[in-house]
């Protein structure tokens, strides 16, 4: 800025009001954590994903809980945060749904690389990729790079659905076929949108055919380390099928950072660059046993599954 003309007309403009000590951020962001709370845990990177923000199922008092426990350099949201679609149909919003977005925001603020993956039930969030808002990055996959040297391809999942439900055909056809296939399953389901029809879902089609959900699941994971192989990647982190996992699929390994609609789980690396799944449902659960036995009794099962 030129500094001000003196005989300009123009009456200067006021400097804004500061409402917080630190600049302009809501007070909210540096509300401290209640007195007695349990000591953080540090992790380097955590992944999850599939919260659907937006809709009943959502389990958003046990996601806060989650994000209220550790400090993390690195949080992933592996897409399906914020469930557009259920929202469109109607609102619902309660509090604990403000009250993890309060908590993710807070963490980029705090200095947390906080990425956030578009998915198929934010879909709309796809047009901003590249952008950053309020310290969270928009992205439509991202490359982490773990303590120990792998590098792991971060992605949603949906952009496979196609090939999971070809895969029969897709041993036949090779892989310009799959290639082929990656770019229909976006073609298909652009053109399903502009109909006013839902999203061709992997999980409803796996609940409809029960029996075969098995073979579907390992399909979607086959199709993924294959990607991820094709790439040149050490190994594949997503969600989508709301089945968290950690696989070796040939030289890959596949991460699955499940969800926190059915099964409150999340994936976490630690600072050697180990990698587990957390299972948040069974981890309460054991606190609150331990806090109903006498204190001799011996610590509950670590819920963490060390690979
Ligand atoms: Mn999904």
């Amino acid at each position: 800025m030129s500094p001000a003309d003196p005989t300009s007309a123009t009456p200067a403009i006021p400097a804004p009001v500061t409402t917080s000590p630190r600049g302009q951020v809501p007070d909210w962001l540096h509300l401290p954590d209640p007195k007695g709370f349990r000591p953080k845990k540090r992790y380097r990177s955590v992944w999850i994903s599939d919260v659907h923000l937006g809709t009943r199922g959502c389990k958003a008092a046990m996601l806060v809980d989650f994000l209220r426990s550790f400090e993390a350099e690195n949080l992933y949201l592996v897409g399906d945060i914020i469930d557009g679609w259920s929202l469109r149909k109607g609102w619902f919003w309660p509090d604990a749904h403000n009250e993890v977005v309060r908590r993710v925001l807070k963490a980029a603020h705090h200095g947390t690389r906080v990425v956030l993956i578009v998915g198929n039930h934010d879909e709309a969030l796809r047009d901003y990729a590249g952008f950053s808002f309020g310290g969270v990055e928009l992205a439509t996959e991202a490359v982490h790079l773990t303590a120990d040297g792998r590098r792991l391809l971060v992605t949603h999942g949906d952009r496979f659905d196609g090939v999971v439900l070809y895969a029969r055909w897709l041993a036949f056809l090779g892989d310009q076929a799959y290639t082929l296939l990656l770019r229909a399953n976006i073609l298909v389901n652009a053109a399903r949108k502009r109909l006013g029809l839902p999203y061709w879902s992997l999980s409803a089609y796996l609940k409809r055919r029960v029996k075969n959900a098995v073979q579907f699941v390992c399909n979607f994971e086959d199709a993924l380390a294959h990607e991820a192989q094709t790439r040149g990647f050490d190994g594949i982190v997503c969600g989508h099928i709301h089945c968290a996992e950690i696989r070796t699929i040939g030289e890959i390994t596949y991460f699955n950072d499940g969800d926190w609609v059915e099964s409150c789980t999340a994936l976490v690396e630690d600072h050697a660059g180990a990698m587990a799944i957390v299972d948040w449902s069974r981890e309460q659960a054991g606190r609150e046993q331990a806090g109903r036995q006498p204190a001799s009794a011996p610590a509950p099962e670590p819920a963490e599954l060390a690979l």
